[in-house]
């Protein structure tokens, strides 16, 4: 079990909190503070891994290093910022990474058209509504940003949203088939240096599971992750299984997808969402029972297959005011109520396997 921290000064919980969930061994982390090809200095990741490592931590997981726009639109400059990445997975292979965890997505990362919508049960969390989709991205991005407040959002960086006209632009010639052309060829370069350094790359799925403001999206059904995984058949070329990424889109039957594609499963993300008729979604306790992602069976699935990977609580609902000083959706309480509902269903199925052996 691990959990996402953001970093000293950018982050409501300390690591000396998260000591205090029962189980939680790995810090997940990242320099936040760099953009997406900027270089990441051996001295910074050295000091990161150390702090996180002198709180009895393991410092295996990195989510994000973000892949620069013009990788993913194909433009003559993506060689430079592959070096960078290709800089920087053997930098963090030196300090003892084992799985990077980024995302394809062009333009935006994960979006939601509200981060404090209120529940019944009067907390709050994030939201998404079809219908408000439709207006301008950059009234979108901006909303996200003041909902932010204090907080770097990953995906969503001032600088890159300042630019939105030009990335739209940019990205007019990519459909889906040159996306895949151009992860195909990122991978094609990442991987066997993944293979030397033994660092394991696990792509995050789209979220949402489609397209938005008709941008291409590759990652959001079980078709395309076979499609993803056959780029590159490498065990090194692997997957950041979000459930909650995926579970927006009723069809994605996620126990299957853990099934199907277990031994390249690198990091299992837990989130529950709340899919409404309309389309609308919510994102909820971890309870199975409080929304659509049945996580009793999903951790049952990766169970029989002896899941050896990282695993941690997704976003969370904001509880007991903490929405005035957390990040959206990564507060501490949900996330600590999710970690341990996650720990008793994994421990009852431990102990059920002992038994019956
Ligand atoms: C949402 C996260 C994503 C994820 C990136 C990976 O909270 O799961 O932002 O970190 O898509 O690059």
């Amino acid at each position: 079990m691990t959990w996402r921290w953001y970093g000293d000064n950018n982050d409501s919980i300390t690591l000396d909190h998260i000591r205090q969930i029962p189980g939680v061994e790995g810090i997940v982390w990242s320099l936040h503070d760099k953009l997406a090809g900027e270089i990441w200095e051996e001295e910074r990741i050295k000091s990161e891994v150390e702090l996180i490592k002198s709180k009895g931590f393991n410092a295996d997981v990195v989510e994000s290093v973000n892949v620069h726009d013009d990788i993913k639109i194909g433009l003559a400059s993506r060689d430079h910022y592959i070096d960078v990445y290709i800089d920087t997975i053997r930098k963090l292979a030196k300090y003892g990474v084992k799985v990077i965890c980024y995302n394809f997505m062009p333009v935006f990362d994960w979006t939601r058209t509200d981060l404090y919508r209120q529940l019944p049960d009067g907390s709050n969390a994030l939201f998404y509504e079809k219908d408000a989709i439709v207006t301008d991205p950059k009234e979108m991005a901006a909303k996200i940003l003041k909902g932010a407040g204090k907080f770097t959002m990953p995906g969503w960086e001032p600088e890159r949203m300042a630019k939105l006209d030009e990335l739209f632009d940019a990205y007019k010639t990519v459909d889906d088939q040159v996306l895949t052309d151009n992860l195909k060829y990122f991978l094609e370069r990442i991987i066997p240096v993944c293979e030397e350094v033994d660092v394991k790359m696990a792509i995050h799925p789209d979220d949402p599971p489609w397209p938005i403001f008709g941008l291409p999206r590759i990652i959001r059904s079980k078709d395309h992750i076979v499609n993803f995984l056959n780029l590159v058949d490498s065990p090194y070329n692997g997957l950041t299984l979000c459930t909650g990424s995926l579970g927006p889109n009723l069809k994605n039957d996620l126990p299957d997808m853990i099934h199907s594609f277990a031994d390249r499963i690198h990091f299992a993300h837990i989130r529950n969402v709340k899919v409404y008729d309309n389309g609308d979604f919510s994102e909820v306790s971890h309870r199975g029972k409080d929304g659509n992602v049945d996580v009793y069976e999903v951790l049952k699935a990766y169970h029989q297959h002896d899941f050896k990977g990282y695993i941690r609580p997704d976003h969370g609902r904001h509880l007991w005011g903490e929405e005035k000083e957390c990040r959206p959706g990564y507060g501490l309480y949900d996330r600590a109520l999710g970690a341990m509902y996650m720990t008793g269903i994994i421990d009852s199925l431990d102990k059920r396997k002992a038994e019956q052996s």
